[in-house]
This record gives C-alpha cells, structure tokens and sequence, in this order.
C-alpha cells in the first residue's frame, strides 16, 4: 500500500535525511553492471559525493578523477590498483588517490558506499597513497572518555588526507555529549541500529539504512534508542585551512 506522500525523508537547507523509500537508482557511467543510488553531491550542495552502488556479479566501479573512498556493506569485491588485487569483505574498506587506476570488480552481488572528493593539496605534503583496510582490524577508542561511545577512525590521522571517514558505535541508551555545531561537513549512513537524530531544529527518528547529510555548521546530536548498538560511517572533510 503506498504511504499517501509521507516519508521520513526531509531536505532543508543544512541537512537532508534519505530514507531508503526514497531511493532512485541511477546509472553512472564509471559502473559496469550495476546501479547507485547517489545521496549527495555538488547538486545538493555538498563538497563531495556519496553514493550506494550495487554491483551485479562481475560489475566493476571504474575509477574516477577524484579520490575516492570504498567501503564494502555487502559480497565480496577485489580492488585492482597499482597492478595488485586487494581482497575486500563486507567491512573491508579503500582508499584510492586522485589519479590512480583503481577499480573494484564484484566478485558475488556486492553493495559498496562510495565516497568521493576532489583532493585539495597542502603545500609541501604528498598526496596519500593506495590504503587498504578492514575495520574489524581498527582499534576502537571512547569519544571523550565515554566507553559506551567508541570510534573507529579508518583511514590514517595524517596531514596528507583531506577527509575522515569513522565508525562510530553507541551502546544502547548512549549519545553523543554536546550537541556538536562546526564547520566540517558530514555525510552519515546508519550501519545498524537507530536512534534519534537532532538535525538543526528537527528530531528525527532513524534506523540501519537512512543516510544524512549535515552541512558545516548544522547543530547536530545522537542518541541510541531500542536494545541493540547503534553504528555509522561518518565522513567528514578534515585536515585543510578553511580558506582553502
Ligand atoms: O566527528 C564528528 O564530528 C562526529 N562526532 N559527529 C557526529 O557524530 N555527528
Ligand atoms: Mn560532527
């Protein structure tokens, strides 16, 4: 039965929160066999692009001018770059710089969020190399001494990355201290779990599958409901003079 227009989903002018019941797949012309779902970008007045891509056994996503971020939600996926295959299973993440012929190909039905961004480079440091990871393998640290609140930070704390992209996991009935208001950026999809999420004025109630969008200096504040963690991947632009 449809829903007579109602939706979860809300687009104002400093946060989007998407609701998979809003979801249009589209075509990309860097995936072969397969479909994204693009949540944000330029066109919606972020600084970067973020998208769901579901690849068909044997879909490849080719790579783009940007830099660009992979991590794997589902199936099992091989990176090809620099002449090597990285194996990748769900929770297995990439790294590919600006100008690197990095593609995944699917081995199984695969889904992936992408992330991409154009790299502002900082005088005399070195654009990040190829990086491979896999979450499970990241050691997890309590966001301001709160062990029920811990943080996986991805991709490695150093002045050549431009972003962050973090897992954060919130035991039941944890939240975030402070309501936090700052100049970074986000793009943030619930991994599993939900909670409440404060966006500007509005309280939203969200769960594994929504994907927000919080623009530099959107107030914002989490806090898990239900009896079960909470957790999502949240990127942030990171590491670079607001000036630019
Ligand atoms: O890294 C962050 O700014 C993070 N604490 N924000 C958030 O979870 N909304
Ligand atoms: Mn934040």
């Amino acid at each position: 039965m449809h829903k007579l227009g109602q939706t979860r989903s809300a687009n104002r002018r400093d946060h989007l929160l998407l609701t998979p019941d809003t979801f249009v797949r589209t075509l990309l012309p860097c995936v072969e066999r397969g479909a994204v779902v693009v949540h944000v970008s330029p066109a919606s007045g972020a600084g970067f692009t973020q998208y769901t891509a579901d690849l068909d056994p044997g879909g490849v996503l080719n790579a783009v001018s940007a830099q660009r971020f992979v991590y794997v939600l589902a199936g099992d996926v091989d990176v090809v770059a620099d002449s090597e295959i990285h194996k990748l299973e769900p929770g297995g993440y990439a790294y590919v710089p600006a100008g690197v012929d990095g593609r995944v190909k699917a081995r199984t039905a695969a889904r992936l969020t992408v992330i991409e961004k154009h790299y502002e480079p900082l005088a005399g440091v070195e654009q990040p190399v190829l990086f491979i990871g896999e979450e499970a393998r990241v050691e997890s640290s309590a966001l301001n001494g709160d062990e029920d609140l811990q943080v996986r930070t991805l991709l490695p704390d150093d002045l050549q990355f431009d972003f962050a992209v973090n897992t954060m996991s919130y035991r039941p009935g944890s939240s975030l201290s402070q309501v936090e208001i700052h100049v970074m950026e986000h793009g943030l999809l619930m991994l599993e779990g939900g909670g409440i999420y404060r966006l500007g004025d509005s309280w939203y109630p969200v769960t594994a599958g929504d994907f927000i969008w919080m623009a530099p200096y959107c107030p914002q504040w989490f806090g898990a409901l239900g009896k079960t963690a909470a957790k999502y991947l949240i990127y942030k632009n990171w590491n670079r003079h607001p000036l630019g």
